[in-house]
């Protein structure tokens, strides 16, 4: 449905959709439309609470195009854990464009608007879905629109780091003041590996189903440390990984070389010789002292 005059789209969470896991629709006068769908984990499993409208409103465009989701949930709740994933999907093909977690700790009971970014494919249906996951540390979640609208080409490619995929959840999201993105919150967000808690522990491994060209790349890391005491000693271990070539680079960061105000740039330059998925993994060494913070990835072409 065209919703404006210029390159935006309006689908509405309870019409333009179907419904797989049993979605309940509520009147919500704060909703688009008035309207939203709702589940509640002792109501619903797991599963897709939405998934649609399979429309080819912009494909083969060859543009770039930005999905908000726009979710809340009934208070503030503490936990890191994933809520649900969002996935932009080319269901004639299979292709998932684009996908993200949405932390429980970023939700409110008004609502946020969580951004994917996708490349319009050559053909096909195109589906913007919301898989609930079913967290007992989340009551309830509710889905009010999704929006798609072009958008020039990223230069560079930003990936935040609070909603990649987080390897077996470790490791925690929390607001922080020096951090970018706040989803509609005040202060940005970043992912931390917290100080002999979190020691030895992969703290993000993404997942991200968009696929990239061959080519010369940089991929550029921003890390902070807390407040403490250092000795220069190995903190974190940050790497590239290709999905048809496997490893393709790494940095490794001292505890010194991190300020614990600002992120500090660290890079990764790769060469890619064929198209395909890139993932970033990062692996806290550990520290007795000092927390280690991600704010975010970004990939340049060099
Ligand atoms: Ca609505
Ligand atoms: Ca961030």
């Amino acid at each position: 449905m065209d919703d404006s005059l210029f390159e935006r789209w309006l689908y509405e969470s309870e019409s333009d959709f179907e419904y797989p896991n049993g979605a309940y629709f509520l009147d919500y006068p704060y909703a688009s439309g008035e309207k939203e769908i709702y589940v509640a984990h002792v109501l619903h499993a797991e599963g897709y609470m939405q998934r649609g409208p399979h429309t080819i409103d912009f494909v083969g465009t060859g543009k770039y195009y930005q999905a908000t989701f726009r979710l809340r949930t009934s208070e503030t709740f503490t936990s890191s854990n994933p809520a649900a994933l969002l996935l932009v999907r080319n269901i004639d093909t299979g292709e998932i464009l684009a996908n993200m977690e949405v932390p429980i700790n970023t939700l409110r009971n008004d609502y946020r608007d969580y951004k994917l970014m996708f490349r319009s494919p050559a053909s096909g249906r195109l589906s913007y879905e919301v898989y609930y996951l079913d967290d007992p540390a989340l009551p309830d979640l509710y889905s009010d629109k999704v929006t798609v609208e072009e958008i020039a080409e990223p230069d560079p490619k930003i990936y935040q780091a609070e909603t990649e995929h987080r390897f077996s959840d470790n490791g925690t999201i929390v607001e922080d003041s020096y951090a970018t993105e706040g989803i509609g919150h005040s202060t940005g967000f970043a992912v931390q590996a917290t100080a002999v808690t979190d020691d030895g522990k992969v703290i993000t491994f993404t997942n991200s189903q968009e696929v990239h060209a061959a080519g010369n790349y940089e991929v550029i890391f921003l890390a902070r440390r807390s407040s403490g005491a250092t000795d220069g000693s190995y903190i974190a271990l940050l790497e590239v990984w290709d999905e048809v070539e496997g490893f393709k680079g790494y940095i490794e960061v001292r505890d010194s070389d991190l300020g614990d105000t600002g992120y500090r740039v660290f890079s990764v330059n790769f060469n890619k010789s064929s198209s395909g998925r890139i993932f970033y993994k990062v692996y806290f060494y550990g520290s007795p002292t000092v927390n280690f913070l991600l704010d975010r990835i970004e990939l340049n072409v060099v």
